[in-house]
């Protein structure tokens, strides 16, 4: 037992005659422990140990080819009134909720080991971090906990004795039956319990589970917000540091552009991008009035397909070691790893994802799944922020939404202020990705990319924005909207994005500090062609003015769905959002 915290102590204990394990761990977090559950999973072959010369401390995994991702439609937020999850999450009353899991839990753990991971999200010691337990019968989440969070006894200093402040996670594999898989939130509880998944967000609960569905809840009610955002600093050529937070949907960019390495033309005037977060960030007013961000995690979870030395170099060498890859292929030779978009040199003699034989020269089938990820230690990022461990986080000047957009939307538009910067992010929209099961590449509405994460009302959620701005009123960050994804006649992407991004983070840096022009267009504030600097790209202005064009009939029937996504929070739907429409739909007539 690593805490005398009687409120830890008494749920391990009722979790324990729950799930009746034969054997109960705790995890401390030392190195020795980690060593050899590291060695049981090798043996078991729950992991395979890669080339310990190439890949020092890495290991590969692979899950059921039915748990691949997260699952939207299994996920819910049990709240005790149905109002209070809202329209957009699956609801189920939590006491019936509690009654239907209690059984599939009853038992599951006979013949396993339990493990009871604490873990801090957050620097231990930040005023901003917050204690989690979890409960699980997998070795391949212990693992996962101790890169994505501060794992181990130490999370505990965090927590006073008599505190009951800290949340309960329950995880078992089961036996990773899709039928009976549940997500399941119970945000007045402190609690989730997760049940026939071994995949990624479904079971590292510090994550999505807790940093965004319950910890949005908690921000509601204690005055702070979690977000779906990654935070990165740049430092100009006087050495300052800006900080930016951006939320894009799952798998839009984040990882990349907080890890973004500037174009020549920037590196060569000094610029330099500090990486502070990838995907989560816990933002609270400071005691000077503004936005401060704290990055929750410790390590990435990151796409691996399409992560090239070319793409995202940063991300590349965060997993040259102690790294754990899932469902990424086998290259038997090298006993390494390899997905798609790595290089032009697939191996001839691997395993794909799945396990089978595969041929990469030859192969019609992909090597890797398309949400293949990495688990690599934060630590490991070659531009990690020497601010990542400030308990007190870092300034907010900016805060970015974007996501997919074929047409539609620009390369970049500010919002006119706070409020309608609210607007912008309630509707945002985006393209569906492999991250979450279902079909892809369909449109769907995704405020702030909280859809999936938000773990209560969503009308109430835009209201705790517009509440927060009101807190910080004239030293709120602007806000602004980026689209990399917008294409030609031939489904290509225009913008050549990835480290190119930058161009558009100097405009939007620029106007924070009131330097940048900008022209007023229905939408919002858009730089001129000119006022994004394109020297060294081999892009025409006439590009550049496409990108930035504001498409009047498009952007009225965008006005009509956004009125129909609204239509479904009734009486929630704060009355600013509703000016906000009109006022959009205004300037558009
Ligand atoms: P999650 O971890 O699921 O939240 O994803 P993420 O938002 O961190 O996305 P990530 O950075 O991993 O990128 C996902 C995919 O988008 C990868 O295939 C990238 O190669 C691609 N991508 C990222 N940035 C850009 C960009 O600027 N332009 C284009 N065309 N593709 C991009
Ligand atoms: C996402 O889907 O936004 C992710 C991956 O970051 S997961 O942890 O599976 O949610
Ligand atoms: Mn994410």
């Amino acid at each position: 037992m690593l805490t005398n915290n009687q409120n830890v102590l008494n749920w391990v204990d009722e979790m324990v005659n729950l799930c009746k394990p034969d054997k109960v761990v705790w995890i401390d977090g030392s190195e020795t422990q980690l060593k050899l559950l590291k060695e049981e999973a090798i043996k078991t072959k729950e992991m395979i140990e890669l080339s310990q010369e190439k890949l020092p401390g890495c290991l590969l995994h692979r899950t059921q080819p039915n748990d691949v991702a997260r699952v939207e439609d299994r996920t819910f937020i049990c709240s005790k009134s149905k109002d209070d999850a809202g329209p957009t999450n699956n609801w189920c009353d939590p006491k019936e909720m509690y009654e239907k899991l209690t059984p599939l839990f009853d038992g599951v753990m006979k013949g396993r080991t339990m493990y009871i991971i604490p873990y801090s999200m957050g620097p231990i010691g930040s005023p901003m971090a917050k204690v989690g337990v979890e409960i699980t019968d997998s070795i391949y989440v212990v693992l996962n906990m101790n890169i994505m969070t501060r794992m181990g006894k130490s999370a505990f200093e965090n927590l006073d004795e008599n505190s009951n402040d800290f949340v309960r996670g329950l995880h078992s594999k089961a036996n990773v039956d899709p039928d009976n898989r549940y997500i399941v939130q119970f945000p007045e509880d402190n609690t989730i319990w997760s049940i026939n998944s071994a995949y990624g967000g479904n079971v590292l609960l510090g994550k999505k589970c807790f940093a965004l569905r319950i910890a949005s809840y908690q921000g509601k009610n204690e005055g702070w917000m979690a977000e779906h955002m990654l935070i990165l600093g740049i430092e100009n050529p006087k050495g300052e540091v800006k900080y930016v937070a951006a939320a894009f949907p799952s798998a839009c960019g984040k990882t990349n552009l907080a890890m973004l390495i500037p174009p020549e033309i920037y590196k060569d005037q000094g610029y330099k991008v500090w990486t502070v977060g990838d995907d989560i960030a816990w933002i609270k007013p400071g005691e000077d009035g503004r936005l401060y961000a704290i990055n929750p995690e410790n390590g990435f979870f990151g796409v691996a397909p399409g992560t090239s030395a070319k793409s995202n170099f940063n991300a590349l060498e965060s997993t040259k070691k102690n790294t754990i890859f899932t469902n990424v292929a086998h290259d038997l030779e090298n006993n390494t790893v390899w997905w798609e978009g790595l290089n032009d040199s697939p191996p001839e003699n691997a395993m794909d994802w799945t396990g089978k034989p595969w041929n990469g020269k030859k192969s019609e089938v992909k090597g890797a799944h398309p949400n293949s990820r990495f688990t690599a230690p934060a630590k490991n990022c070659p531009c990690i922020s020497p601010e990542f461990d400030n308990p007190q986080g870092v300034p907010l000047s900016a805060i970015i939404f974007g996501g997919r957009r074929a047409k539609t939307a620009p390369l970049v538009y500010q919002a006119f202020d706070w409020e309608h910067g609210v607007f912008v992010g309630a509707t945002m929209a985006s393209e569906t990705t492999a991250a979450a099961t279902g079909e892809v590449g369909v449109v769907r509405r995704d405020p702030m990319a909280m859809l999936p994460f938000c773990g209560y009302h969503m009308g109430d959620y835009f209201k705790h924005w517009l509440d927060m701005g009101k807190k910080i009123s004239d030293k709120a960050p602007k806000i602004f909207n980026v689209n990399w994804f917008r294409t030609d006649e031939n489904g290509k992407f225009i913008w050549p994005g990835f480290g190119d991004n930058m161009r558009v983070l100097a405009w939007i840096l620029d106007r924070c500090d009131g330097k940048a022009c900008a022209v007023k267009t229905e939408i919002g504030y858009e730089p001129r062609p000119e006022d994004i600097n394109t020297q060294g790209l081999d892009l025409d202005s006439d590009i550049i003015k496409d990108l930035l064009s504001v498409d009047r009939d498009l952007w009225k029937k965008e006005a009509d769905e956004i009125e129909k996504f609204f239509a479904q929070f009734g009486n929630r739907l704060p009355e600013e959002m509703k000016s906000q429409l009109k006022n959009l739909k205004d300037r558009l007539s």
